[in-house]
């Protein structure tokens, strides 16, 4: 069971038990939701959370691809999340924001069903295990690939997506990996289940752009800024399979996984199992979210 108390539910704090759907609303039936995952990370200055405001940004833009309207201004689930995260008295977790199609009829056309908006926050570790933070995890690439452009936008974090998720997840987790990389529909580099991904070749960080079906992470952006902070050049561009097997360094990153380093792919070891800049880039992020970076005013906000 996940352990939390107060749930926000349509503008109100409703107790774990009572948050509940009817079992004929849409999204359990059409996948008709929209959702963000927010890590809530504990500071010398109280519970802080990561980059709310473009998690919320992002929560409306995905629901404005399937054209659907949120009753709520995004300063009002901005709020609505912070008073989550305090009625269960969390010093860090996870929180989870989720629009979807509620109860009035079915049939696949959504626009007479309700937009109903719930708020959960939980404490939560690491994604993949405290261990895969250090010592790397064992991917392989999924024989399931990416949804194709112009099928199921990537760029929206809707339900129905991670579908594809499961697919890739449940497939390496039957072979013994701990996490499935999948392509595009080109065969470039996409994505993990549940994380972006960064190439390291001679010092230079390269990641899949927007159009590689991959979802546009905010975790990606914080590691794009905080690479070039340091100096290292970033690039965006379609990364060929056979990259992962010959790059220095590969680390997958989001909100869950963070940063985690990829130890091997499809049992071909990475690089020399140096992680200068993974480690670099680990440490930076961690001053960043736990509020010991000079962005981290920009990137907190603070629930007390
Ligand atoms: N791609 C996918 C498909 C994805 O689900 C995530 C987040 C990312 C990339 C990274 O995005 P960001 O969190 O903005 O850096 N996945 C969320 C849900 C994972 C889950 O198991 O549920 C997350 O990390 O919270």
């Amino acid at each position: 069971m996940i352990n939390t108390q107060k749930i926000w539910m349509n503008g109100k704090l409703v107790a774990h038990d009572e948050a509940n759907i009817h079992v004929l609303s849409h999204v359990v039936h059409y996948g008709s939701s929209f959702f963000e995952g927010i890590r809530l990370y504990k500071t010398e200055k109280g519970p802080a959370i990561f980059r709310l405001k473009e998690h919320v940004k992002r929560l409306f833009q995905s629901a404005k691809i399937y054209r659907t309207d949120i009753p709520y201004t995004e300063e009002q689930i901005e709020q609505a999340i912070i008073d989550t995260v305090n009625a269960n008295n969390l010093e860090q977790g996870y929180i989870r924001p989720i629009a979807y199609r509620g109860y009035f009829e079915l049939g696949v056309n959504p626009v007479n069903c309700p937009v109903d908006v719930a708020i959960a926050a939980w404490a939560w570790g690491a994604y993949l295990g405290e261990e895969a933070l250090n010592k790397g995890i064992r991917v392989q690439v999924s024989s399931w690939r990416r949804p194709a452009l112009n099928t199921l936008p990537s760029l929206a974090k809707a339900g129905g997506n991670y579908l594809s998720s499961q697919l890739i997840r449940l497939e390496a987790q039957n072979n013994g990996y701990e996490e499935g990389i999948a392509l595009d529909y080109l065969g470039n580099v996409s994505e993990g289940s549940g994380e972006n991904l960064f190439v390291v070749m001679d010092n230079k960080l390269i990641t899949p752009g927007l159009a590689s079906s991959a979802l546009a992470g905010i975790t990606k952006d914080t590691v794009i800024k905080l690479a070039q902070k340091l100096g290292y050049e970033v690039v965006e561009q379609a990364i060929p399979r056979e990259l992962l097997y010959i790059c220095d360094e590969l680390f997958l990153t989001g909100t869950a996984a963070e940063i985690t380093p990829v130890y091997s792919v499809d049992n071909i070891p990475v690089g020399k199992g140096n992680r200068t800049v993974t480690k670099a880039i680990q440490k930076e992020f961690f001053d960043l979210v736990t509020g010991k970076h000079e962005l981290s005013a920009q990137y907190l906000t603070y629930t007390k």
